[in-house]
């Protein structure tokens, strides 16, 4: 078992609505899919640079992780994630290796994935996501 590719770079913005039009002109791409994610407290919106999948995120409620991530480290990259065939034997893996995960098990996160993340402190100050596609 082992990851795969980055599945996608995580960015915490303050505000989407302004954070879309700026990528779209950075990146000369369209955002293709605005999703909010009840359960994370997030809305988010998605953009492909070649194969490469970047979220940006903002909060929709005071006790959203990335309303505390702004508010302590201001905007920026907020986590990075990639894909894994098998999130339970991944996440078992981690656990049996020492690792500090932030779930017990799986959750629903955006663009039809089970998602787990491991503290930034276990991975030498980076957010890290376990992601797997849904099916
Ligand atoms: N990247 C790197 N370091 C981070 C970080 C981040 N995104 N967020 C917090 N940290 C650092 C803090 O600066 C702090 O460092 P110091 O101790 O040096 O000051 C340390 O990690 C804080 O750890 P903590 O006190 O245990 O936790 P916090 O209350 O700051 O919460 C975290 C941080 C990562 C545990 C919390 O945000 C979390 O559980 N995140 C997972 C869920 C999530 O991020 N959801 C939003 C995205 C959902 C989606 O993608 O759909």
């Amino acid at each position: 078992m082992a990851f795969g590719n980055i599945e996608h770079l995580g960015i915490a913005v303050m505000n989407l609505d302004e954070a879309v039009p700026r990528y779209e002109a950075l990146m000369g791409a369209k955002c293709y899919k605005y999703e909010a994610v009840e359960s994370e407290h997030v809305r988010t919106a998605f953009l492909m640079a070649g194969v490469n999948k970047i979220e940006l995120l903002e909060a929709t409620s005071a006790e959203s992780a990335i309303a505390k991530h702004i508010e302590k480290r201001g905007e920026g990259l907020h986590h990075v994630a990639y894909a894994v065939v098998d999130i339970f034997s991944e996440m078992e893996r981690l656990r049996g290796a020492g690792y500090r995960l932030l779930n017990d098990a799986p959750k629903h996160g955006a663009d039809n994935k089970l998602i787990c993340f491991v503290h930034p402190k276990y991975a030498n100050g980076v957010l890290t996501e376990l992601c797997q596609e849904r099916g």
